[in-house]
């Protein structure tokens, strides 16, 4: 049977919110907070002492090709503040350097200068979560 975290039962779909009353919806937000690979120890440290639950995924950047992370985070609508100043106080700016290469005339591209680009502190999605449940 579902566990109803926090918040009053609310489900997008009556039958279930009928049968089982666990399921809750349009209280809760959605962070996706995709964060360099250095910070996201850090930033989920932070939140987890915080009393938040979150979730690191391993990801790579489609520039730079680099590991990085995205941090998935459930939060109820009036926590949401709490946990991006969360996310934006651990994360940093950085200097990275891309190599982009040229096609070359026989063989394998040569590469050209390095091209410098600031990375992060944090790129940060928040989406509205229809239905949230502990199952
Ligand atoms: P990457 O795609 O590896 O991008 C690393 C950094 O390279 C970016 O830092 C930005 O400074 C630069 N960059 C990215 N795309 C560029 C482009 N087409 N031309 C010139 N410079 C470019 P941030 O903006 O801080 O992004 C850090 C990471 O966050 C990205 O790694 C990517 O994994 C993610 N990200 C950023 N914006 C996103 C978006 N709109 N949608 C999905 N993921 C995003």
């Amino acid at each position: 049977m579902a566990r109803q975290m926090t918040g009053p039962a609310s489900s997008s779909d009556p039958q279930d919110a009928a049968t089982s009353g666990q399921s809750s919806g349009g209280d809760h937000q959605l962070i996706l907070a995709i964060v360099q690979d250095e910070d996201a120890g850090p930033v989920i440290e932070a939140l987890t002492r915080d009393g938040f639950r979150a979730t690191r995924i391993n990801t790579v950047g489609g520039f730079l090709r680099k590991g990085n992370a995205t941090i998935l985070v459930g939060v109820e609508r009036e926590r949401l503040h709490r946990a991006l100043l969360i996310v934006r106080d651990n994360c940093e700016t950085r200097t990275e350097y891309f190599v982009p290469t040229a096609p070359g005339e026989v063989g394998e591209p040569y590469p050209l200068d390095p091209i410098q680009v600031q990375v992060g502190g944090a790129t940060v999605f928040v989406l509205d979560c229809e239905r949230f449940e502990r199952l």
